[in-house]
Order: structure tokens, then sequence, then C-alpha cells
């Protein structure tokens, strides 16, 4: 057995009255919203008219919610917008109801797998994979559920396999696996999400008579053109496909002195008449860096490569873009590309698997963050205010792109929990939510999950809020400082090492010293400031105007440099660090206060996890503050312990 999450309300039958009022019963997305409506105690004596009308505004995937209790009435454009707002009208009932009208912002919103068909999943804090077992498709109850899940908050796609396309995933779009992988994208279609796969790049290298991935070569496009010739018969409702190319070892169009553009658009040609897209990710930087150099700098890696192919890729690739210019550090800028290629479908890609935020082991809800990065201003159509920020941007919105949108690394896995931490479930919750209308603030979007999830307790509510809304400041406070990121231990990115990326091939480096410490990246350092669109680029030139979170991810700086708190970065440092572990303090009472209050085997998990957190911030403050001491011999001016 295993967590309902937010869904948690199984009947077998509740009484509900459901009258269909212009459509089809037996379409399988209206057979689901039904399936769900009935399922709900909480319905029983009331009615429910589902009505299909004709009402551009509304799109594909809107809904027009109203009523007066115990009769309501949900409004669609389409069959998808029923069942959408199906489940909407099951949680507005549960958190107070209230009319709505609703379209989502983006066109995509999606979740990333990074699960391998042996069952493994990289970067997975939640047990294995449940879409893969021995190399082979799982399709079972649970299936069923997390579509329901995906559907309820919006959620309208999803890659079920890892980018690293490996071992028998190389096969996943053969003949032995298409008739599971039909069934999957049906099953996920009559929730309203999307099946996407992601391709091996250099699939064809593996038949003898072509021999190459050439995106010039003819027999390579004709081999594509073949292939997804075969999977569109096999599997006609899959959205499509996500490739990682040239990228950590990944094979890709440089292998040929070819261009990102020419790669991309070779797949996308032969995707074209099946009505498929083609994500692609701008993922790509040399991770041989010698660290010795000190001219190459990472960051500006992306943007190098992308950037001049702004108008080159076809109209039904969309590039897909991680939040910020390194790797999902707990603190970044936001990427230089977002707002740069008006003429390129772009979408964002954030992480929800807490690979370097704690690993579902530490709470860390991401939701504050993600809205910086979505509020940040681009400026790329100047300055007036909403044209641009990076939330226009990939809604498609600024620039009218084909296709835009949002997407995820998932934090999923076969634990009974889904999450790992049964607070990181907010992160999936909240992921989608933000997704579908990025207006809806933090603190909503957390209140609603505590509701659905634990119910009306005033304290549960407010305390384990109290809790999420923290937990993305305490983390960073006690992680790397001021923006500089990779102070984990390498490859597993757990627990602190502040030199273990230092003399790596991986171009992530903080290059502390006795004297100083940071990244010069303006104009007299790596030049990467001024890849951004004025004002930003002046603002990020200079440390005075850089906004402080990011200051040495910017800059390279004494430790006596003073920040506008009037501290040196040294007390900064050893301030933010004994604060952080305070704040988990904090955070495992608040939570203790909850005993008898929430289900005990979940009280009990979560305490377990908290506990740990606790300790482990410490280890992380003590390991920072004592390496930044034995490097400056700088004492702390309230003269806490170091070590
Ligand atoms: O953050 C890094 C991870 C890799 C991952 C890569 C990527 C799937 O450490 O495990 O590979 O990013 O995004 O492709």
């Amino acid at each position: 057995m295993y967590t309902k999450l937010w869904l948690d309300y199984e009947t077998e039958d509740s009484g509900a009255s459901v009258v269909f009022d212009e459509l089809n019963p037996e379409d399988g997305k209206i057979r689901n919203a039904l399936k769900e409506l009935k399922r709900c105690s909480f319905l029983k004596d009331k009615t429910v008219r589902l009505r299909m009308i004709r009402d551009e505004s509304l799109r594909e995937e809107g809904y027009h919610i109203y009523g007066n209790d115990p009769e309501y009435t949900v409004e669609a454009a389409s069959e998808t917008g029923i069942l959408y707002g199906a489940f909407r009208l099951i949680s507005l009932i549960r958190l107070g109801f209230y009319e709505v009208r609703e379209v989502p912002a983006n066109g995509l919103r999606m979740l990333n797998h990074w699960d391998n068909m042996d069952g493994s999943i990289e970067r997975g804090y939640s047990g294995n994979s449940f879409f893969f077992e021995d190399n082979k498709l799982i399709i079972n109850q649970r299936t069923e559920d997390y579509a329901r899940f995906l559907s309820s908050v919006g959620i309208n796609g999803v890659v079920i396999n890892n980018v690293n396309v490996k071992g028998e995933a190389c096969r996943l779009i053969d003949e032995r696996h298409l008739p599971q992988v039909n069934q999957l994208a049906e099953l996920f279609s009559s929730y309203g999400v999307k099946l996407f796969l992601s391709l091996n790049y250099a699939a064809t290298m593996e038949d003898e008579h072509v021999g190459s991935a050439d995106p010039l070569d003819p027999g390579v496009r004709l081999w594509w053109e073949r292939k997804f010739d075969e999977v569109y018969e096999k599997v006609p409702k899959l959205g499509g496909f996500l490739v990682k190319a040239d990228s950590e070892g990944r094979p890709g169009p440089f292998t040929y002195g070819r261009t990102q553009a020419e790669g991309a658009n070779m797949l996308a040609r032969a995707l074209k008449k099946h009505g498929g897209i083609l994500i692609w990710r701008c993922f790509v930087y040399n991770c041989q860096q010698d660290w010795r150099d000190l001219k190459t700098d990472r960051a500006r890696a992306a943007y190098d490569y992308f950037h001049d192919l702004d108008g080159c890729f076809d109209d039904n690739v969309v590039l897909q873009i991680k939040n910020g210019p390194m790797d999902f550090q707990v603190r970044e800028p936001v990427s230089p590309l977002f707002g740069q290629m008006p003429r390129t479908n772009q979408m964002i890609e954030f992480q929800i698997a807490q690979e370097y935020t704690g690993q579902q082991r530490h709470v860390c809800f991401l939701i504050p963050w993600f809205k910086q990065v979505l509020e940040f201003d681009t400026y790329a159509k100047g300055k007036n205010p909403g044209e641009s920020r990076v939330k226009d941007i990939v809604s498609g919105r600024t620039f009218d792109y084909r296709i835009s949108g949002i997407c995820a690394v998932s934090n999923t896995g076969n634990d009974e929990n889904w999450t790992g931490h049964d607070l990181a479930a907010a992160n999936l919750y909240g992921f989608g939510r933000l997704a579908f209308d990025p207006e809806l603030s933090a603190e909503k979007i957390s209140a609603e999950w505590i509701r659905l999830t634990y119910g009306d307790n005033e304290k549960v509510l407010r305390n384990l809020q109290k809790i999420l809304m923290m937990s993305f400041a305490a983390y960073e406070k006690y992680n790397a400082p001021l923006g500089i990121g990779w102070m984990v231990t390498p490859s597993v990115h757990y627990g602190p090492d502040p030199d273990g990326y230092e003399y790596s091939s991986w171009g992530t480096y903080h290059k502390a010293d006795c004297r100083a410490i940071g990244v010069e990246r303006n104009a007299s350092g790596t030049g990467y400031a001024g890849l951004y669109p004025e004002p930003n680029a002046s603002m990020y030139e200079n440390p005075e105007t850089t906004p402080e979170e990011l200051l040495l991810f910017f800059h390279r700086l004494p430790y006596s440099y003073v920040l506008k708190s009037g501290k040196t970065i040294i007390q900064h440092i050893y301030d933010t660090h004994f604060e952080g572990a305070e704040d988990v303090e904090r955070m495992a009472e608040l939570f203790g206060e909850l005993r008898g209050l929430i289900d005990g085997k979940a009280f009990d998990r979560i305490e377990k996890r908290l506990a740990h957190q606790l300790w482990h911030s410490k280890e992380w403050r003590d390991v920072i503050n004592s390496y930044f001491y034995r490097k400056t011999l700088i004492e702390d001016e309230k003269g806490r312990k170091l070590y």
C-alpha cells in the first residue's frame, strides 16, 4: 500500500449525482471525471453538472466552475477542461468553495523522470521507479494514481525515462516495448497528460546500415522518419521526445561538426507529420574542464552554444533551459538565455528532485524560489514592467512562442509516501499549481497542500506552513554562501565538502583562498555579467549593485568586504550558518507540537527526517564555518565555537 497524497478521499460511490450536458459519457476523460466525483464522500447528496460549452476564451484546458451548495456546475470547452474542472471543484469544496474561471498560463506543464529501465532513478530520493523494473514497463494501480495526481494539479505532460538514455532504454522505441508504451500513453491521455520519451540521439549508430548520427546524412534522416512512422503507428498519442545531446558524455551533433539546431531539426522534421514536438535541452557544457584554466566559464556555456542560433530551430522544437546557468544550485542567477532568443521556442526546467537541496531528507519547499525565478525581469523588451519577466517569456506571451512552458525533474519514486519525505510532496503539488498559475503565492499553495493533505486543523496548518515557508531560506543559510554553490560531496551531492569540486573537471569552482572568495564574472573576469540585457548587465557588473545573495557568484571579493547589513562577508558566513541550524531547530520544535494531530505513521516519518536534518544542518554549519575560519584565521565576532 502507499499514501494517497492529497487525493485521499476514496469511497466506492458517494451517491453524488452527476449530470452530463452536451458531452459524451463514454469519453475516457469524462469517465475519469465521473469516477473522481463519485469517489468523494463529501459530495454525497450534491449535484454536479458537467457541461461542454463553446467558449474560445476557455481554450483547450480552461474551465468555469460556479454554483451554490448543493449544486455545482463545471463548464469547459473540451473534455480535458471538464476533467481539470472536476478535480478543481473537488479541491475547492474541501478548501471552501468560490466561483472560479481559470485557464492555464503555460502551454507545457511537464514532469521529467530520470528513471532507468532497470528500476533505478538517477538522482532519485524516494525509492525505485514505478515505471520500470527489470527492463520492463510497469502499469498498475499506482500508475493510474500517479496520473490522477498530475491531472489534479494540471500537469499535462510527462517524460518517463531518464535523459541519459542507456541500456534497454535505447530500445524503448522498438517493437517489443511499444504496445506497453501505448497502453501507458492511453492511460495518461485519459487524464489529460501526454506521454513523452527521452531519446538516444545516436540510436542510428547501432544500425550497421547507417553507422552514423550525422544530422545531415540522408541515411540518418531516413532512419528516423521510418522509426517515427513505426512509433506513431503503435503509439498515436505520443507527445514527442526529449533529447540531451552533447552533454556529460551523451552523443550529439557536435561529433559531426554540426550545430545544435541541425541536430534538433533533423529529429523535429521526422516528427512533424505526426504532430510530435521535440524538446531539446540546453544543458550543454564542457565537463572535462581543466581547473587551472581561468578563461573558461561553465556559466557561459549554454548561452555561447545557443544564443546565435536564434531563429534556426524548426517550429516544433522547444529549447528546455535550466532555471540557472549552472545546475540547480540552491541559488543561481536566471539563465541569460531567457528573453534573448525571440525567434526560438523556450521552456524552463526546474528540479523538484532535491539533488542539491537536501535530497528529500531535508525539508526544502522550493516554490518560493521558483517564484523568484519566474518573477525575474529579463528586460528583453525594454523597461516596460510585466512584458518580459521569465514567466512572461516561458508562457509564450512575450514573443508569441508556438510552444513553451515549464517542466521540473520529478521527485517521486515507489516509496510508500511517493516522495521520500512526506513534506516533499508539497513540491510536487506546488510545482503543478505554479505551472498552471504562476500568479499563485507560495503561501497560498502551501496552505492548499497542507489542508488537502492533513485536513483543517488550525495548528497543523499554522505550524506546517511556517516550516515550509522558512525551509528554503534555512537551507540556503547553512549551504554554500552568497550564491557561490558547489560545496557538496562530489558525485552523491549530499553533505558538505567545501573543496570537493575545487580541483575537478566539472567547471564549478569557488576559488577560496586566505584573502578572497568568488569568481569574477564581470568584464574584468569571464564577461558573464555582460550577457544580460541592460539594466541587468550593469547591475551584475558591479558588486555594489549585485543582489547580495548572488554576490560571490558574480564577484571575487575579500572576506573583509562589507555587506549592506554592515557585516563583513566572513561574519555573514558565520552568522548565516549558525542561524540556518537554529532555523532547523525551530522547524523541529514546530513539528513536535503536532504530535497526535496528524497520522502517527506520517508523524514518525517526518519527525525522523527532521532529526536527521537538524544533525546534518549542524554538520554543514561546522564544516563550512571551520573551513573559512581555517582559511582566514578571522575570529567570529560573537566568539562562538569554530573548529
Ligand atoms: O545535475 C546534473 C545531474 C545529472 C543529470 C544532469 C542533467 C540526468 O547530476 O545526474 O543527468 O544534471 O540534467 O542532465
